[in-house]
C-alpha cells in the first residue's frame, strides 16, 4: 500500500510523465522524476554534501532539501500555491483561445489552453540554465558565493526557479506554472529567509496573437496580458489591498516589473516580472518567439493571505501553526487569520567586530555580511529573528572598519532562557573569529 505521505506526493503530479520506481523497502510507486522520493531525497541530499573547494552549502542548508513544503497537503505554501493554479487555470480558459498550427496539427492546443504544472523539479541546477542562459552578466553579484549555494563549479542550489525558463521553453512547453524551494545567501528579518519558495509563470505567445512585424504592438500585448493577469490574481488572492506596480530590471526580462502589497503598514515585494528577452528565448532554441515570464515569493503571498507574522513559521513542526490551516487544500473559498499562539519574549544581544583586512591592506576588506549571517544561521539557526548593522564606522589612522550589529532572537515557540542565550552568542563570537577572521571589539 502507498503510505499516505506519499500517496499525497503522488497525487499532485502530472500525470504525463509519471513512471515506475522502487524505494529502499522494494515498494512501488510511481513518481514524475527521481526526487520526490525518500532514497531520491538522499541522493541529492548526498549530492549536495559532496565535497569541493568551492561548496560553500552548509548542513543547515541540505538538511532543508527534500522538504518540499510547497507540496505537503495543508501547509500555506500549497495553500496558496494551489489558489494561484486555480486561478491562473481560469484565466487561461477565458483568455487564451485553442489555437491549431496548421489543418492537420493541433500541436499546441494542450500548450495553450492551461497551464502546465511542474512543482518536482530539482532544486539542483547547473550555473548555465540558473545564470548564463538568463543572461546574468559574469561578474553580477547573484552569481558570487556571498550570495549563491555552490556545490562545484558547475551546479549551485537554484536562487530562482527562473532556472528552469530555458529548459521547459526549448522543450516546446508555451504555458506553464513551476513551483519549487529557492535558495540564497540573504539577510535576516521577518520577510526574508535562506530557503523560500517560488512559482514561476511563462507564456510563449502564438504569432496569431500578436502584430505581425511590429514588435512595440507586440510587446504592448505582452506586457497587458501580464499585468492583467497578475493584478486579477493578487485581487483574487487579498480582495481589497493597496498594491502598487514598479519598474524593476532582470537581465532576462525588458521591461521589467516589480509588484508591492501592502502589508501591516510596509510595502512587501511579491513578485518580478517582464517580457522575455529575444536573448532567452533564444537560449531556449525558439528564436523569434515572444512571451512573458513571472517569478511569484509564495512565503511572501502566505504571509499577506493568512497575516503570517514571520518567514520562520512556515518551517516549524508546531502543531499550533499548521491546525489553523487542516482542510484548505481542499477548500479553495475558505480564509482564515492566523492567530498568533505565542508572542515569546525577545532577547537581544549586540556584537561588534574590526573587519578582517585583505593581503595586509586595512582598507580592502574580504568580508561580506552574507558571511555574518550564514555564521549566525549555522550557530543560533532559527532561533534569530533579525539581525541589524546599528553602527559603522572606518577609522581614519589605521584605515579599519568597524561593523556593530544587533542579533535579536526569539523562539517561535517557547520562552528562552537568559544563560541559553548567552551561549549562543559566546559561541557565534567565537565562530566569527575562527570562520571569518574578524576582530572582536
Ligand atoms: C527573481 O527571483 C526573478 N527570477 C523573478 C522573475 C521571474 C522576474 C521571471 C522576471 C521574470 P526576485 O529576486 O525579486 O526576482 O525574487 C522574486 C520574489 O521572490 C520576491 O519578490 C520575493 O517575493 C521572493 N523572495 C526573494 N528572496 C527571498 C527570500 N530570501 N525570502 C523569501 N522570499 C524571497
Ligand atoms: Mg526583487
Amino acid at each position: 500500500m502507498i503510505p499516505p505521505s506519499l500517496f499525497n506526493q503522488t497525487r499532485l503530479l502530472n500525470v504525463s510523465s509519471l513512471r515506475f520506481i522502487r524505494d529502499r523497502s522494494g515498494v512501488a510507486y510511481f513518481s514524475s522524476s527521481s526526487f520526490n522520493l525518500d532514497s531520491n531525497i538522499d541522493s541529492l541530499k548526498n549530492k549536495a554534501r559532496a565535497p569541493h573547494a568551492h561548496n560553500n552549502t552548509p548542513e543547515s542548508i541540505v538538511s532543508k532539501i527534500g522538504r518540499n513544503l510547497h507540496r505537503q497537503p495543508d501547509h500555506p505554501l500549497n495553500i496558496v500555491k494551489q489558489r494561484i493554479e486555480d486561478y491562473c487555470q481560469s484565466y487561461a480558459m477565458k483568455k487564451y483561445k485553442k489555437i491549431k498550427t496548421n489543418e492537420n496539427s493541433c500541436e499546441s492546443d494542450s500548450n495553450t489552453i492551461k497551464f502546465q504544472i511542474f512543482d518536482d523539479m530539482s532544486p539542483i541546477v547547473t550555473k548555465k540554465r540558473c545564470f548564463d542562459d538568463l543572461l546574468v552578466k559574469p561578474d553580477h553579484v547573484s552569481r558570487s558565493p556571498s550570495d549563491t549555494y555552490y556545490l562545484n563549479d558547475e551546479l549551485l542550489m537554484r536562487t530562482h526557479t527562473s532556472a528552469h525558463q530555458t529548459e521547459l521553453i526549448s522543450r516546446g512547453v508555451n504555458l506553464f506554472l513551476c513551483s519549487g524551494d529557492c535558495y540564497r545567501r540573504d539577510e535576516i528579518d521577518s520577510s526574508h529567509y535562506p530557503v523560500f519558495h517560488q512559482m514561476e509563470g511563462v507564456k510563449i505567445f502564438h504569432e496569431s496573437e500578436l502584430v505581425p512585424n511590429d514588435e512595440e504592438r507586440s510587446n504592448a500585448i505582452i506586457e497587458e496580458d501580464l499585468k492583467e493577469l497578475l493584478t486579477g490574481l493578487a485581487v483574487h488572492l487579498f480582495g481589497k489591498v493597496e498594491m502598487k506596480w514598479s519598474a524593476d530590471y532582470f537581465p532576462f526580462t525588458d521591461p521589467s516589473f516589480e509588484l508591492e502589497v501592502n502589508f501591516r503598514d510596509q510595502w512587501l515585494e511579491v513578485l518580478g516580472c517582464g517580457v522575455i528577452e529575444p536573448q532567452v528565448i533564444f537560449n531556449a532554441g525558439r528564436e523569434g518567439s515572444k512571451g512573458w515570464a513571472f517569478g511569484l515569493g509564495l512565503e511572501r503571498l502566505a504571509m499577506i493571505l493568512f497575516q503570517i507574522p514571520d518567514i520562520r513559521l512556515f518551517w516549524t513542526d508546531d502543531k499550533r501553526f499548521h491546525n489553523q490551516f487542516v482542510g484548505l487544500s481542499k477548500d479553495h473559498q475558505k480564509l482564515v487569520t492566523f492567530v498568533p499562539y505565542s508572542k515569546y519574549p525577545l532577547c537581544y544581544k549586540d556584537v561588534s567586530f574590526w573587519l578582517p583586512s585583505a593581503g595586509g591592506n586595512p582598507s580592502v576588506s574580504t568580508y561580506h555580511s552574507n558571511d555574518f549571517y550564514e555564521v549566525i544561521r549555522d550557530v543560533a539557526g532559527d532561533l534569530v529573528e533579525e539581525v541589524q548593522l546599528f553602527d559603522e564606522f572606518t577609522n581614519k589612522k589605521t584605515g579599519r572598519t568597524s561593523h556593530a550589529y544587533r542579533i535579536n532572537y526569539r523562539h517561535m515557540d517557547r520562552s528562552l532562557t537568559n544563560a541559553e542565550v548567552d551561549e549562543i552568542q559566546f559561541k557565534l563570537r567565537h565562530e566569527l573569529v575562527t570562520r571569518l577572521g574578524v576582530e572582536l571589539r
